[in-house]
């Protein structure tokens, strides 16, 4: 691919004396903006497509559409294409292209397709590779270690995942991910796989047992997250592009479904996020451009009471049907919801959009039950709950404001706003600790680190572990002593504090660790973490 991609370079050389003349002769504000697009698809098409794909949907390189770059600025884009990418495959192009040139390349994969991409099932299955069958792999850990209390980090730096020992804190293995992974990897039930999800829609599912990524294959375009059936054994994707939910078999990552996601006037939506529900048997997702709220049921037997459900239909002989597996029940909400959280039992949803309007949803009786006011931008996907004075709490950062705001569970009453240093993404707690730790993630603060008194309500201590460079995101071992930090750089670290005495243990050089994830806490949906 890579000698491909010399080849199509110096081809592009050679054709390149004649396009120089073009793009000089054409270097002033004058241009067409007509010729300027045919100009900009034939160098898309010379240096571009032999990794990003003749559709621009992606191939070695990620897809270039202004919905897969909307989190890139163009004045990014145009330094990625002159210096290319440390650690990537993509080259400079600065002897090659000038100015104009990299700027109508960059307007040229900033403009939205004609019409929005398909993915269909056959192109799902086309991506699918199995690097090794199950039988070919050990079904004992090929190193020693407590398994319920390993770590993968993902590091975004250059797209790498490590696993870690958390007894040790010693790194057991590093290997490569795909570009730009994003939402929390998901574990198997008995935590001896993990499965990853990239911007660019490839799913992939890893052996921790062998060490080994065992299985990979792209869902979609634009891709937003993951989740893991209860009992292991399905794999439903959220996707923007195309609109629409995938699901996959756990085994080998093969589609078994593709689930259009639409009102029923043809609206279509992209997906915001999707999540297991373990006491449902249930897939909830959000949806971004329809008021809706979806639930995917997965168990063997249709669901109790078959109330609401919509079924597709399995022909059985003549005229006898009998309804398909995986049900789907569209609840009605008032606000579009990007972001959401469960209580405990998952009857209820907390919803809030990016406008702030908040939600209460009974999933059970499929009507909105009360509304949360939380104002500037809750983030619930990152909400946590204890025991307050003898009754549940939720705890959620704000995007947008420097506050954590505490909700009782009961009433859905505002607690308390604990006033931060600036808004936070991402907070975390454990059973067995008495702290919650936020992130301040934006703005001049963004190096320091909240810890809150989780009986008190009052931030009791503020960390700054490097000055300058980006605190985030805290994951606790299984046993809740030792919190893990990020240090979102990619010359980043690892830190590891006691977190009872709020001292620094160890630090360990990471490029850039987005996230890390304890088998033990998630497998048992601890309520200190995201699920
Ligand atoms: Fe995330 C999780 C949505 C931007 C890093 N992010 C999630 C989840 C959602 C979400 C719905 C939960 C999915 C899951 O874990 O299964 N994120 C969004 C957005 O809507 C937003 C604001 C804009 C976007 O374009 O996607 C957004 N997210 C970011 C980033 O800019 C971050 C900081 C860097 C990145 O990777 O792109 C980022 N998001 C993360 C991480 C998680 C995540 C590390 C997993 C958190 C966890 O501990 O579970």
């Amino acid at each position: 691919m890579y000698f491909k991609l010399l080849t199509s370079a110096l081809l592009c050389a050679i054709f390149f004396g004649t396009w120089t003349q073009v793009a000089n002769a054409t270097d002033t504000k004058t241009v067409a903006s007509g010729a300027d697009e045919l100009n900009a698809t034939i160098l898309y098409q010379q240096h571009c497509s032999v990794c990003h794909g003749d559709d621009r949907f992606g191939l070695m390189g990620p897809a270039l559409l202004p919905e897969n770059l909307s989190r890139f600025r163009k004045h990014k884009a145009v330094k990625v294409i002159k210096n290319g990418r440390v650690a990537t495959q993509m080259p400079s192009f600065s002897d090659k292209l000038n100015e104009h040139q990299i700027q109508s390349l960059v307007d040229y994969i900033y403009t939205p397709l004609a019409k929005i991409p398909d993915w269909k099932l056959d192109n799902i299955q086309k991506t699918r590779k199995v690097f090794f069958e199950a039988s070919s792999l050990s079904d004992k850990p090929v190193f020693s270690a407590d398994m319920m209390n390993l770590f993968i980090v993902v590091e975004l730096g250059d797209h790498h995942a490590t696993v870690l020992n958390g007894d040790t804190f010693e790194p057991i293995h590093r290997f490569q991910t795909h570009f730009a992974l994003h939402g929390g990897p998901k574990y198997s039930p008995d935590g001896r796989h993990v499965y990853f999800a990239s911007r660019d829609g490839w799913v992939s599912k890893f052996d921790i047992y062998n060490l080994k990524t065992v299985a990979e294959v792209r869902v979609g375009i634009n891709t937003r997250n993951i989740a893991i059936s209860s009992d292991g054994r399905y794999l439903m994707a959220a996707n923007y592009l195309p609109n629409n939910l995938v699901l996959l078999d756990t085994q080998d990552l093969s589609p078994i479904k593709m689930i259009d996601v639409k009102d029923k006037n043809g609206k279509t939506s992209r997906v915001s996020a999707v999540y297991n529900a373990p006491p449902r048997n249930s897939f909830i997702a959000a949806l971004k451009d329809i008021e809706e709220v979806w639930e995917i049921n997965y168990q063997d037997a249709p669901p109790a009471g078959f109330v609401g459900w919509e079924h597709d239909y399995n022909k059985v002989s003549g005229d006898v049907v009998t309804p398909a597996p995986f049900p789907i029940r569209k609840i009605k909400v008032s606000a579009l919801l990007d972001d959401f959280f469960f209580n405990q039992d998952y009857s209820l949803l907390f919803g809030a959009s990016r406008k702030g309007d908040g939600i209460v949803l009974s999933l059970d009786a499929r009507k909105e039950i009360g509304s949360l006011n939380v104002p500037g931008m809750p983030h619930l996907g990152s909400g946590i709950t204890w025991e307050y004075k003898g009754r549940d709490v939720m705890a959620t950062p704000n995007l947008k404001e420097g506050k954590v705001t505490i909700i009782d569970m009961d009433t859905w009453e505002v607690v308390k706003h604990i006033e931060t240093k600036g808004p936070g993404f991402f907070m975390r707690s454990h059973e067995k600790t008495p702290y919650a730790w936020v992130d301040v993630f934006f703005g001049p603060n963004k190096d320091l680190m909240h810890v809150i008194d989780k009986s008190t309500l009052e931030i009791v201590k503020t960390l700054k572990p490097v000055p300058g460079k980006t605190a985030a995101h805290i994951e606790f071992t299984k046993d809740g002593r030792y919190a893990l930090m990020s240090i979102w750089d990619k010359e980043g670290a690892l830190i590891i504090y006691d977190a009872q005495t709020l001292e620094e243990v160890k630090r360990i050089p990471m490029s850039k660790p987005s996230g890390k994830y304890n088998v033990y806490n998630k497998t048992s949906y601890s309520r200190g973490t995201s699920h």
